[in-house]
């Protein structure tokens, strides 16, 4: 019987357990690059199998919220190398997730104050935070334009300059972010995507541009250290799918020849009920659709889970259980779960923004 607690591999990368720390934005990397507080961060959380970072912009276009990391500009590497060397000092594993918010974007955040870009001009009722005389602020997305096909393999070419820069910058792999109403989601369900070119109407045109960037991001660092998250019925970011069963186990059947490392899975509603109502799902057909079309890249699954759901999951087929919030608040979540010891609480104001407090002090287990 598989155990959380025993060492496993996805793909090229030699995991300690199986239990991986999703991604999680934390706004802390004022003019997009991570600081020394952000390496202590993820260092204290490397017993972790596989750290996957915070969502992190490909391009300037693909940002979205205040003081969030990038991956463009050399001091932007400078700044994540202190975080994997940070990380491998401390005998972890750490990824970076490769990000382009399309739609869910300002103008005050787009070079030149454009209007962000999305497949088609339909605006998110969500909102992003801008920073407000000093003050995190919830704020509404901007209209988007439809960007034309032209522009989509320069999007494509800044997924891969990313991945390029990911392995240059230390990071032992790539995710790709294809999950929670982004750019790649936005193209892939019907609620976003209107277009009547090759990339939108049928299953195949809606999962094009998912796919070529996953082509162009395996040709450029190879398919055993690039994994990707999905969420089929997530309702983050006002993203919706009229049909998401065929449309994600055509994704999975494409994606296997690729041999990705892993594919991350969402169910339910990012951070919240792991059963959305008028959203039936069936993650055991998707999971079989990959095996069965030859994938065998580890099975990741996330959302809301506990010890005792994660065990469950793992004799159920998946290979990987990735936790967030619980991350947040428990440096040490692996021991904790280790021993069923009771976890912190996360303090929701420190979520998103500011400094040390909510992020680098909440206490790990006493020793002994
Ligand atoms: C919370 C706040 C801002 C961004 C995601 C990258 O949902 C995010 C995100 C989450 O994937």
């Amino acid at each position: 019987m598989k155990s959380l607690f025993e060492s496993t591999r996805a793909g090229d990368l030699a995991l300690a357990n199986r239990i991986a720390m999703a991604p999680l934005t934390r706004n802390r990397s004022p003019e997009a690059i991570p600081t020394e507080l952000v390496a202590t961060y993820y260092a204290q959380r490397a017993s972790a199998g596989l750290i996957i970072s915070e969502a992190t912009a490909i391009s300037p276009q693909g940002q979205g919220y205040a003081d969030v990391p990038g991956l463009y500009g050399t001091e932007q590497l400078d700044g994540w190398k202190k975080v994997t060397h940070a990380v491998h000092e401390a005998g972890g594993k750490i990824v970076v997730q490769l990000w382009h918010v399309g739609r869910v974007s300002h103008t005050d955040l787009q070079p030149g104050n454009a209007a962000p870009v999305a497949p088609s001009a339909i605006r998110a009722h969500t909102k992003t935070v801008l920073i407000k005389n000093g003050v995190p602020t919830f704020t509404e997305t901007s209209q988007p334009r439809a960007l034309d096909a032209e522009e989509l393999p320069g999007i494509v070419q800044d997924y891969r300059h990313a991945a390029r820069h990911a392995i240059a910058a230390g990071f032992d792999g790539v995710e790709i972010h294809a999950a929670n109403g982004y750019l790649i989601d936005q193209f892939l369900k019907t609620g976003a995507n209107r277009r009547t070119d090759d990339y939108g109407g049928s299953i195949e045109n809606r999962a094009r541009l998912l796919l070529e960037v996953t082509r162009a991001i395996v040709e450029e660092i190879g398919g055993g250290r690039t994994g990707i998250r999905l969420s089929p019925v997530t309702t983050a970011n006002d993203i919706v799918d009229d049909n998401p069963q065929p449309l994600f186990e055509h994704v999975v059947r494409e994606l296997a020849p690729l041999g990705l490392a892993y594919v991350h899975v969402i169910e339910g509603a990012t951070g919240g009920p792991r059963e959305v109502e008028g959203r039936p799902f069936d993650y055991a057909a998707l999971r079989t659709a990959y095996r069965a079309a030859g994938g065998q890249g580890a099975w990741m699954v996330n959302n809301a889970y506990t010890r005792e759901l994660a065990e469950a999951a793992l004799a159920d087929g998946a290979d990987i259980v990735a936790f967030g919030r619980p991350f947040i608040a428990n440096p040490d979540l692996v021991e904790r779960l280790r021993r069923n010891a009771p976890l912190n609480e996360v303090h929701r104001a420190t979520l998103y923004g500011g400094g040390a407090e909510g992020y680098t002090d909440y206490p790990a287990l006493a020793t002994g």
